[in-house]
């Protein structure tokens, strides 16, 4: 599959997403969108893909939005279809069966921000800068921000940053919970990449159960979540992974997961 928007990459297990419109600072235009659909399909297709990375082209975004030029030109049902498409491709992208770091390389602005708090967790380069800016444009986040930020960081911290429409920065993103870790330009992807492979090397089904357990946990009461618990856990004990896991312990040796589902 060859792409225009976006630079599809796969080594050894970790497959990388790069926004690539940089003139535009990455801005979300409806092919772009069509194009990450197509690979996030790819990508939950294929077994040997552990994790996915995602980040921007350039060193200045990572994606500053929707494309506004487009979004211009939207009449009430368009914009209704154009939001239901984001929301089913960022509801794909965090119910991706493998890990997803967003790797933040500059401006993440309304869809930007929203497609990085779809992922598992941010990682950030010192000049990387959150908001969501659509208040601005007379608009609302319109790809999940009212639902995901609140839930990330807080009501009143996602009411200041929807109803302000200001930036912050990485560190203040990093205060508040919005991000893991903020790094300098030069070693973000370095260290994403090294936290990429040490999660590809653990056990497929038990990351699998984890993510499913903790995501499907978090829309429902601790009772019920806890019950899903119980369940994933089952499952990934049933796994050739969990046998080699604990077998490994018990000879004193490092677990060498193969990553079979089966
Ligand atoms: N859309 C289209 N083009 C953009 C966008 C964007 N979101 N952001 C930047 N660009 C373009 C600029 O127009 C400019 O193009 P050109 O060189 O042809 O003039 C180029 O990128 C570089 O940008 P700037 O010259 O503005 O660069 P600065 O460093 O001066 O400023 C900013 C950088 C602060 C990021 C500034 O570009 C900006 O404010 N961008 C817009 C950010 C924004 O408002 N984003 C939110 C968009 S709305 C949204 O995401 C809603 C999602 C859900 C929609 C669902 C709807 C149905």
């Amino acid at each position: 599959m060859s792409y225009k928007n976006i630079i599809y990459e796969l080594e050894n297990g970790i497959a990388t997403i790069t926004f690539n419109r940089p003139k535009a600072l990455n801005a979300l235009n409806t092919t772009l969108l069509k194009e990450l659909k197509t690979a996030l399909n790819q990508i939950a297709a294929d077994e040997d893909v552990r994790v996915v990375i995602l980040t921007g082209a350039g060193d200045k975004a990572f994606v500053a939005g929707a494309d506004i030029t487009e979004l211009a030109r939207l009449n009430a049902l368009q914009a209704k279809n154009f939001s239901k498409t984001g929301h089913t491709i960022i509801n794909k992208l965090q119910n991706i069966p493998i890990a997803s770091i967003a790797a933040v390389n500059g401006f993440a602005l309304g869809g930007g921000t929203e497609i990085a708090i779809a992922c598992d967790f941010i990682y950030a380069s010192e000049n990387a800068t959150f908001g969501q800016p659509e208040i601005n444009l007379g608009l609302i986040p319109g790809f999940g921000g009212t639902q995901r930020l609140p839930r990330l960081i807080g009501k009143n911290m996602a009411k200041e940053m929807i109803f302000t429409g200001k930036m912050i920065s990485a560190d203040e993103a990093l205060r508040i919970g919005l991000v893991n870790r903020v790094l300098s330009p030069e070693t973000l992807m370095e260290e994403v990449m090294k936290i990429a492979r040490d999660i590809a090397s653990k056990g497929k089904v038990a990351l699998r159960a984890a993510k499913q357990a903790i995501n499907d946990g978090m829309n429902v009461d601790l009772t019920t979540g806890c019950h899903y618990e119980i369940d994933a856990f089952a499952l990934s004990i049933a796994s050739p992974d969990a046998k080699e896991g604990t077998t490994a312990f018990l000879e004193k040796r490092k677990a060498e997961f193969k990553g079979s589902l089966s």
